[in-house]
């Protein structure tokens, strides 16, 4: 008796990211192509001028006993791909590789091959896009919380909508922060990583840039509003008018958050190309602190990277993370690659141990 055919889950969705000129059309797979037992493909994502390892970050799931299907790796591709696996039930390989290792012009075609044991192949053609991230990460549902800077993820789950604004806090002072969603003047505030269970609030105009912080050093983050260069503070995570009005800086400065000097109380700091004018109170006044650091273009971070109570600035190129462990001029403490570079990310102490990490988000 022949052995039934193993269907394979998990090529699904080949994430396809728009980009510059890329037809809208070209961003989901052709449905007429698509043969039945091969699905899945996730979490494909190209950035412009990235070169492209087709088999990064895709998984495959045999949904004929539940086993994780290895695809060959980078270094099989290096070696003269294509090569097939010895699996029990399923190879799956990829059999043209035009995009592969290669500069993607804009989109193109990678087709997969599946193998059962009897020998029989089907073929999976996908279509995938580039993305050009330079002006703004894609944001996506799926987020990949770390406790360190290797690359496993701890706490993975899917939240919110594709463009709700995420808030990185500790909402209920457990020292754990979490991701709370925006959606126009309602924050969705988690239990947990991942929960379903959450709060609702309300605060501020849909349009508003809201910060969030621990104004008042009791270890709960609540939030704010900035109109112009007037930041009004809440103190407790609830609607209604706000507890204190600060001004600081100009209306048109980049802001930063942070507890730049171990207090428990979240200040502000303005960024004006790569200086950075740190203040230690919620009160008007001229910076207490002027630091120089990395490039104007540079994307800036903020987090307690080394665990000792102060916040710091790490600036992000591409994907590479220059770490600051002082609110001083000069050269990085430590420089660590993450993620891709199209990857949006967030800061967090996801596990209570005092250490900031990374979130991705993508
Ligand atoms: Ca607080
Ligand atoms: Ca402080
Ligand atoms: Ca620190
Ligand atoms: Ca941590």
């Amino acid at each position: 008796m022949p052995l039934p055919r193993p269907a394979i889950v998990g090529l699904t969705s080949l994430l396809v990211v728009a980009g510059a000129g890329l037809p809208a059309a070209a961003s989901s797979a052709p449905p007429d192509n698509e043969p039945p037992g091969i699905f899945g493909l996730d979490g494909i994502l190209i950035c412009a001028g990235e070169r492209f390892d087709p088999l990064s970050g895709v998984s495959v799931f045999d949904d004929y006993d539940g086993w994780d299907l290895p695809l060959v790796t980078a270094e099989e591709w290096d070696a003269g791909f294509p090569g097939v696996h010895d699996e029990p039930e399923i190879t799956v390989s990829l059999t043209t590789p035009p995009p592969a290792r290669q500069t993607v012009a804009n989109f193109g075609r990678v087709r997969y091959a599946a193998r059962d044991l009897d020998g029989a192949v089907t073929h999976a053609d996908r279509w995938i896009g580039v993305e050009n991230c330079t002006d703004r990460p894609q944001l996506s549902t799926r987020f990949f919380l770390s406790n360190t800077w290797g690359p496993t993820a701890t706490h993975t789950f899917i939240w919110g909508g594709y463009e709700d604004q995420a808030l990185v806090g500790d909402w209920d002072g457990d020292w754990i922060d979490t991701i709370a969603v925006r959606q126009g003047s309602a924050f969705h505030v988690p239990e947990g990583h991942g929960s379903e269970a959450k709060r609702t609030i309300y605060y501020g105009r849909p349009g508003d840039v809201v910060l969030r912080g621990d104004w008042d050093g009791d270890g709960v983050d609540t939030l704010a509003v900035r109109r112009g260069n007037a930041y009004h503070l809440k103190n407790t995570i609830a609607g209604g008018p706000a507890d204190k009005v600060v001004h600081y800086g100009k209306a048109d400065d980049a802001v930063y958050v942070g507890d730049w000097d171990g207090d428990g109380v979240d200040t502000l700091a303005v960024r004006r190309g790569n200086a950075y004018h740190v203040r230690n109170t919620l009160t008007s006044g001229v910076a207490d602190q002027v630091a120089y650091y990395g490039r104007a273009a540079d994307v800036t971070l903020v987090g307690d990277w080394d665990g000792d109570g102060r916040e710091t600035f790490a600036v992000r190129r591409s994907n590479t993370y220059y770490v600051k462990n002082a609110i001083a001029s000069g050269v990085a403490d430590t420089v660590s690659v993450y993620g891709r570079a199209c990857d949006a990310v967030l800061v967090g102490d996801w596990d209570a141990d005092g250490l900031d990490t990374l979130a991705v988000r993508r």
